[in-house]
């Protein structure tokens, strides 16, 4: 467990208990060297009139270098030849997708798309965790997903809203949910999946359950109130919780180095006394071993853990946002060509002699044909039928909404082609 940098928290706090136990003189207390506030159990008294304001930088944990190669050996990713395929085409089927839900949208098709473009590593992470393991999104793991086994008709089917989307329509395009994949329903205002990622784990480490709650969030996110409140209840609580920063440089046009003043979002894991390491985020390996200790201290010690996972994302921030407004296309080409994690991967599996040069074309291309056949097949769906709206929310339905279904339902009958009715499901 070295990477990560520890806390020293609890043998601390059985000498405070020691010592608040002991009969207190104040000639005793003046000659100890720790102060012994319950607030600060391990600081030293010092005598220079000194503000803190930098430590030196949290270092990142790289297991493979730009071009594929494994730079310590102790750490050769045990990964079998399959799986390893299996999670790279994974990386090709996300771009895939991508590419043609994107084109979608900006056909009009479907009404709005996020990519996950430069950030296709994090498929790294999903693979280190136990499938009944509980995932908290954002709304840029879809790659998470796609690990996980979610299919291309389960995407488009929840982008086009139809009457086979898992959420019934209630949701914009991409905010994916899977009761079956144990993958919570992704909502859209920011960081609220955080402290319900501390609840969660809270209630599995009653349970004795020995799952753990992974929760993925951007570095933009990490400035919301709820980043700090589930954090330090994870912290307090003993949570086996996950916390994982994509710190992709934007919090769409806002660029990380005006986001925050600190070392990343690392040094505040550690603010937390939470168990901590920053990875290069677009080396699928580093995600993979850093996500599987974390997962280790999170599920035998009951310990949160925080990832800070450096990438880039080269995508637009999602379909309403035009990113030339405020960076360079320079600056997006340097990254998609220096640190791809795609060509990373695609040469590490290269330097095993477990892919060849001609096998991207074809997976390509399979992959392409079979998200525009689910993308077909979704349109054709219809839209999940009126009542829906009424649905899973009351047990028993309250009078004003029973009013309220009586009346849109009568309008539904007075007007079906005005409100276009038999591109809905029946109700009945
Ligand atoms: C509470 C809240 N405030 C603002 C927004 C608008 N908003 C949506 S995404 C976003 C940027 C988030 O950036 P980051 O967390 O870094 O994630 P990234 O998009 O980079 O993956 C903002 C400000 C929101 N959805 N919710
Ligand atoms: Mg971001």
């Amino acid at each position: 467990m070295s990477r990560f940098l520890l806390r020293s928290s609890t043998a601390s706090r059985l000498v405070l208990r020691q010592h608040l136990a002991a009969p207190f003189s104040t000639a005793h207390a003046l000659q100890r060297k720790k102060v012994m506030f319950p607030g600060a159990l391990d600081s030293s008294y010092s005598h220079d009139l000194k503000f803190v304001s930098n430590v030196e930088s949290i270092p990142t944990y790289q297991v493979m270098d730009i071009d594929g190669k494994v730079l310590d050996h102790a750490h050769e990713p045990q990964m079998s030849r399959d799986d390893a395929r299996t999670m790279y085409k994974n990386m090709l089927t996300l771009n895939a997708m991508d590419s043609v839900l994107y084109e979608a949208q900006r056909q009009g098709r479907i009404s709005f798309y996020m990519t996950s473009f430069g950030e296709e590593a994090l498929i790294g992470s999903a693979a280190a965790l136990d499938p009944k393991d509980q995932v908290f999104g954002q709304y840029r793991e879809a790659g998470v997903l796609l690990q996980r086994g979610f299919t291309l008709e389960q995407f488009m089917n929840q982008c086009y809203s139809n009457e086979m989307d898992l959420g019934k329509g209630r949701q914009m395009p991409v905010h994916y949910g899977s009761k079956e994949l144990n993958f919570q329903t992704i909502s859209s205002p920011l960081a609220t999946q955080i402290p319900q990622a501390s609840g969660a784990a809270y209630a599995m480490r009653r349970d004795g359950s020995k799952q753990c709650v992974i929760c993925y969030f951007g570095e933009g996110a990490a400035s919301e109130g709820d980043f700090h409140a589930g954090l330090n209840m994870a912290a307090t609580l003993g949570c086996p919780v996950i916390f994982y920063c994509r710190n992709n440089g934007y919090a769409i046009s806002t660029p990380s180095i005006e986001q925050y003043r600190g070392d990343g979002i690392a040094s505040r894991g550690i603010g937390y006394g939470i168990d901590t390491i920053r990875v290069d985020g677009n080396d699928i390996w580093a995600i993979y071993e850093a996500t599987k200790a974390a997962r280790k201290l999170a599920v035998e010690e009951n310990k949160p853990v925080l990832i800070e996972a450096m990438t880039y994302r080269v995508s637009h921030h999602s379909t309403s946002d035009d990113s030339s407004a405020y960076r360079s296309k320079k600056e997006v080409e340097d990254w998609s060509k220096r640190d791809n994690p795609l060509a990373r991967m695609r040469a590490w599996l290269m330097n095993k002699g477990w892919w060849e040069a001609n096998e991207d074309v074809e997976v390509t291309k399979a992959a392409k044909a079979a998200v525009l056949k689910a993308f077909a097949d979704a349109e054709k769906l219809k839209k999940p039928a009126a009542k829906e709206m009424y649905e899973d929310v009351y047990d028993e339905l309250i009078p004003e909404l029973v009013r309220e279904k009586a009346e849109v339902d009568a309008l539904l009958k007075k007007y079906p082609d005005y409100y276009q009715v038999n591109d809905f499901a029946k109700s009945a």
